[in-house]
């Protein structure tokens, strides 16, 4: 209930900044992009994501239910020049045929992080895998809101033109609330690979844009 309160009052405040916007200097261009984000692996989790871009500045809120309570979710930007724009599939995109999908396996179709959507401190891809920065998921559910992220003019400009990606990981493959199965992580060995599987996932839609790039 109070997700859906908070993405209701959410789209407006985005499209609102939209518009102050305007009457800013010519050369920050901003847009605003959705994301509906639909389960990668078999869960029966899904939510939504709003970008703000302004010049190279983003705001993100994420809202998402059904994900593995508790238990770290590292959230991110995806996105890749030669990278399809699109969010990975079963099976056609489970390249070692294991009924899994993994991070790597999808980076043909999302990138690499370009952004890493942690609550605080860097969010570079040096921190993709800061486990102790990302939200948790009290009861399944996500909520993320985080301002003034600084992306590169390449970012940017993905967000603005829909190539970007949002990817939320962590995923549960046994039933058990703790990441304990899925064999090791493809993104470090150290971690079992539910804990970095990609769990939902959709592309930034451009919802209203000026002045692109
Ligand atoms: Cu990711």
């Amino acid at each position: 209930m109070r997700r859906t309160t908070k993405l209701a009052l959410a789209a407006p405040l985005l499209g609102a900044a939209a518009v102050l916007s305007l009457g800013g200097p010519a050369s920050a261009a901003s847009a605003t992009a959705h994301a509906d984000l639909a389960p990668v692996n078999d869960m029966n989790a899904g939510g939504q994501a709003y970008v703000d871009v302004q010049g190279n500045k983003i705001s993100v809120m994420i809202a998402a239910s059904g994900l593995v309570p508790d238990q770290p979710h590292a959230a991110h930007i995806h996105f890749g020049a030669d990278a399809n724009h699109e969010c990975p599939s079963l099976p056609s995109d489970d390249a070692d045929m294991d009924g899994h999908l993994s991070t790597s396996e999808g980076v043909p179709d999302y990138g690499p992080v370009v952004v890493s959507l942690t609550t605080f401190g860097p969010t570079d891809p040096g921190s993709a895998l800061a486990v102790d920065r990302f939200g948790t998921a009290p009861g399944g559910n996500l909520t993320y809101e985080r301002g003034s992220i600084k992306v590169s003019r390449e970012v940017s400009r993905a967000i603005q033109t829909g190539q970007a990606v949002v990817v939320v990981h962590g995923v549960q493959y046994n039933g058990t609330t703790a990441y304990d199965a899925g064999g090791p992580s493809d993104l470090d060995p150290s971690l079992p690979a539910e804990a970095t599987d990609p769990a939902i996932c959709g592309v930034l839609d451009v919802t209203s844009s000026r002045g692109v790039q």
